[in-house]
């Protein structure tokens, strides 16, 4: 019998969209996030992606201080790929996103593929009661944000980042950012095999349709061929329906608090844990492997 080919499961543990008053599952401080990615690696996921809060009120903190308090600890205790965040949270400058990934130069660090406008708001339907002001305000303010990220900040985060060796998790939650990606492949300025993350179900993006998966696919086969590890990523209650259809047709999977809360209708997810395990049983009930830490370092080309 021919060998199953291996899934890449990341895990983005915390992120920047969600807020402590909406699960108290939600990964807040240093130990809370290294006890995330750790659970989330022994429950099968090769790769996690960090952001960093404000122990006391949860707010996204994008300093290298932040970073520091949980990284040794992640990467002592799991052999997991480290990929940092460079999206940071929508209101926070280029300069203040790519600090974490300068100063650590992981084999990862994300980076998105075009500017945007990134709705949170309609959360505000669904969580009313928060803790702190900043909660609400993060999403009412995401009706009048642009997520900037320009063909200059693009080049930045890559010349500044590509010599320390990260490699990229390339952000792409629109057909429009595929062709941004292959502009940059164009001039030379990143390298295969491309580490394509396709998102759906952001408010601004694509939607998620299977002709919408369909579609990023179709178009990512067009323009880089075998040059590309393709991965999705499904917002809210979309992400498993997402991933499994998507892993049915050759895609990598991200899953994590980030990225959704839930673990069902209307019940919150316990842990990042619980959602790798969750999208695990799925990628082995479709007859398919999981890569391990080594496993995904080899597909994705990393520096190990
Ligand atoms: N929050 C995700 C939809 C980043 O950190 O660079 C995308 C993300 C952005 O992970
Ligand atoms: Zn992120």
């Amino acid at each position: 019998m021919a060998k199953s080919r291996k899934v890449v499961i990341t895990c983005a543990v915390t992120g920047a969209i969600h807020t402590p008053s909406m699960s108290p599952h939600l990964p807040v401080t240093a130990d809370e996030i290294a006890d995330a990615a750790i659970g989330a690696a022994e429950a099968g996921a090769a790769v996690i992606h960090l952001h960093a809060r404000d122990p006391e009120t949860g707010k996204p903190d994008q300093s290298p201080e932040a970073f520091k308090k949980f990284l040794p600890r992640i990467k002592q205790q799991s052999d997991c790929v480290v990929n940092i965040t460079t999206g940071g949270a929508p209101n926070m400058t280029v300069d203040e996103r790519i600090g974490p990934a300068k100063v650590f130069k992981p084999e990862v660090a994300s980076l998105n593929m075009g500017s945007m406008n990134f709705g949170l708001f309609p959360m505000l339907g669904r969580f009313k009661e928060f803790k702190h002001e900043w909660e609400r305000t993060h999403l009412e303010n995401s009706r009048d944000l642009i997520f900037r990220n320009t063909f200059k900040d693009i080049e930045y985060v890559l010349k500044t980042l590509s010599d320390g060796g990260t490699r990229f998790e390339f952000e792409c939650y629109d057909v429009g950012h595929l062709y941004n990606l292959a502009h940059f492949l164009d001039r030379g300025l990143v390298k295969t095999p491309l580490f394509v993350q396709t998102v759906f179900g952001i408010l601004g993006g694509i939607g998620t349709h299977p002709e919408d998966v369909m579609h990023m696919k179709r178009t990512a086969d067009r323009l880089f061929g075998d040059a590309y590890r393709w991965s999705v990523l499904g917002a809210g209650r979309n992400q498993m329906p997402i991933a499994a259809m998507a892993a049915a047709q050759g895609a990598n999977v991200r899953v994590g608090l980030e990225d959704s809360l839930w673990d069902g209708p209307g019940k919150l997810a316990a842990s990042n844990a619980a959602q790798v395990r969750r999208v695990r049983m799925i990628i082995e009930g479709l007859g398919l492997e999981i890569a391990s830490p080594t496993e995904a370092r080899e597909i994705l080309a990393l520096k190990g």
